[in-house]
């Protein structure tokens, strides 16, 4: 090849951002993580059975409402009939600054793939108890929204395929779009085929130094897979976990079989400490392009380099690849 020396370099760079890119993604979460974290199981903030501690008392952590059924082996938000909702809320504000949300699930039912829905969401949110239109919580909600979408409502253009994993950060004034799937609002997402599978099914949501990270453990091979991380996401301290669900026309059963939520201790610096202090709102420092998705990306790339000189193997066979 005959390229101008510059050109040649620049391709070389945006090699090289790639191939970090390839192999941060697949290592860095686990890597990374394990040597900074201790986790710590919060038992007020999680459910597991016999499910003691949801129930209508004051003295319970959990509360239930709608048409939420609390079997032995499950809470049952919804069952597989139509126009239905049912929600789990938290009753004890959360102030964890960082954590790992651990959810086992199952959707199933007898309708025939995309004719079931809507779907199962989990929040942390200033709102709590109240029936709405985004999987049976309010709209316009203040906090974080994690949504197992299994309905294709906007699927004129098929780039998609359902369930759909997605996340959206609200801050009260900006709408979830049902109809579209929430895809003017969504932070990014993934295809998950979690319903009627044969194995367990797992979600994991971790809020770590302002990094939002999702992944996926429901092909039954007890490993997770990412479905989406985004740097830079402020929350509060102070809002409620909840798990809600919704049926419409189409239906399904939705199970949360256990909901275990893990302090994470992570060491901060005196600046984030008071960064922290100052967030009223929750924000997300970087808006996806409705179009795409280039926006985080190269965030990514940015967010991940100084990562790159930690783990040391890929680097070697980086320099094997680009140097030999
Ligand atoms: C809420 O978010 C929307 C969209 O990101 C933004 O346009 C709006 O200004 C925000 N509202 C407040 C009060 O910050
Ligand atoms: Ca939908």
């Amino acid at each position: 090849m005959n390229l101008p020396y510059s050109l040649a370099n620049k391709i070389r760079l945006s090699t090289l951002l790639v191939l970090i890119l390839a192999f941060t993604s697949s290592s860095s979460g686990e890597n990374t993580y394990e040597d900074t974290t201790y986790e710590f199981l919060k038992r007020e903030y999680s459910l597991s059975k016999p499910y003691q501690g949801l129930g209508s008392s004051s003295s319970s952590h959990w509360e239930f409402m709608g048409n939420t059924m609390i079997m032995p082996e499950n809470i049952r938000l919804t069952p597989d009939s139509q126009s239905r909702q049912g929600a789990v809320w938290s009753r004890i504000p959360c102030y964890l600054r960082d954590w790992e949300l651990r959810l086992q699930f199952k959707i199933h039912g007898e309708g025939k793939k995309n004719l079931n829905g809507d779907g199962l969401a989990i929040w942390l949110t200033k709102e709590r108890m109240q029936i709405g239109q985004v999987f049976g919580n309010t709209n316009f909600f203040t906090g974080l929204g994690v949504f197992i979408d299994t309905y294709p409502n906007d699927d004129k253009q098929h780039e998609r395929t359902f369930p759909f994993i997605s996340a959206m950060v609200g801050n009260g004034s900006v709408a979830y779009d049902h109809d579209r799937d929430g895809r003017s609002t969504d932070l990014g997402g993934c295809a998950a085929h979690v319903r009627n599978v044969e194995y367990d099914t797992f979600l994991l949501i971790r809020y770590m130094k302002n990094t939002l990270t999702v992944m996926t453990d429901i092909e039954g091979k007890q490993e997770w897979k990412d479905c989406l991380d985004i740097p830079g996401v402020r929350l509060p301290q102070g809002y409620y976990f909840g798990a809600s669900s919704a049926t419409g026309d189409l239906s399904d059963n939705h199970d949360l079989i256990s909901f275990k939520l893990y302090e994470l201790t992570v060491e901060r610096s005196p600046e984030e400490e008071e960064e922290q202090q100052e967030i009223t709102l929750p924000s997300v420092d970087y808006r996806v392009d409705p179009n795409g998705n280039t926006v985080v990306t190269i965030t990514l790339h940015l967010f991940f380099f100084h990562n790159i000189l930690q783990i040391s193997p890929n680097v070697c066979i980086l320099q094997h690849l680009l140097f030999s």
